[in-house]
């Protein structure tokens, strides 16, 4: 079942339904706390279970995985849609607009399509295998960015893991005194949709969950560029970890004189 067939428009309206609900600050104000810095709102329930039940309703034969409930019952030798339907909550609580609902799918471990949806701005990204990767319709690449002098480097820092802190501001200091500037955006899956249309030309983050990088991840790939773990090795979708998306050339020096050291 590897060329899953899934109608593009009723998947785009699915999304956009459910990215309508960011609008809710009512909801949004609404705030459970999960961890240290880890926190989940109404809005993130909310836009979960509306596009559960539009995915099951159109694909009722596909499971679902998404971060606000338990996926220990997820087959991964079958298709599976993952969704996180708030990738950017931090955001989302401070009305700062940088929040995406991310969705993939991945059919016998391999990415089939993935979509990135921006309500505030009504972007949707999104990408099929093989088929390329677009912004509302239109194609999209990677930056042809061969130095650091020239890079935007988008840098992702687990607010909730402290321990890992020093190492990653070093890390960031380092990046920053060669490159052109760093951003910290707070969505992976809009850095990543925003390394797949050149916008940024790098982005990397620790410890990532498998809903915040399944689609992005899908979009740069297709979009001609690259996305590993920190060692240069192709990530586990199934697992949460090190995230390194890129243009491919910048991705491949990171990984030589950067992240390893
Ligand atoms: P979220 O907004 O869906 O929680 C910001 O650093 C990035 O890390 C966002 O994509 C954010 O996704 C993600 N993130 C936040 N808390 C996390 C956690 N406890 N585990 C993994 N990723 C997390
Ligand atoms: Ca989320």
């Amino acid at each position: 079942m590897t060329n899953m067939q899934i109608e593009r428009q009723k998947l785009f309206d699915i999304v956009r339904e459910g990215g309508a609900l960011f609008r809710n600050r009512e909801e949004a104000a609404h705030v459970k706390v999960k961890g240290v810095s880890d926190y989940v709102t109404q809005v993130d329930f909310h836009v979960q279970e509306q596009i559960r039940t539009g995915l099951m309703r159109e694909w009722p034969q596909i499971q679902f995985m998404g971060e606000e409930k338990d996926n220990s019952d997820i087959d991964f030798t079958k298709a599976v849609w993952i969704l996180d339907p708030v990738d950017g909550t931090t955001n989302l609580i401070h009305d700062f607009r940088q929040s995406a609902v991310s969705l993939a799918l991945y059919d016998g471990g391999r990415p089939v399509c993935g979509v990135v949806y921006q309500p505030y701005t009504e972007e949707l990204f999104y990408a099929a295998a093989g088929e390329g990767a677009f912004l509302n319709g239109k194609p999209i690449h990677v930056s042809g960015a061969q130095t650091m002098e020239e890079c935007l480097i988008s840098i992702g820092t687990a607010p909730y893991e402290h321990e890992y802190a020093d190492r990653n501001f070093d890390l960031f200091k380092r990046i920053f005194l060669d490159c052109q500037d760093i951003r910290r955006l707070g969505s992976a899956a809009i850095d990543l949709a925003y390394v797949a249309c050149g916008r940024i030309d790098a982005f990397f983050e620790m410890n990532l969950k498998p809903w915040d990088f399944a689609a992005g991840r899908i979009l740069v790939e297709e979009a001609g560029g690259t996305v590993t773990d920190f060692s240069g090795n192709s990530p586990d979708f199934r697992k949460k970890g090190s995230i390194l998306g890129s243009n491919g050339a910048i991705g491949r020096l990171l990984v030589e004189r950067y992240m390893n050291s």
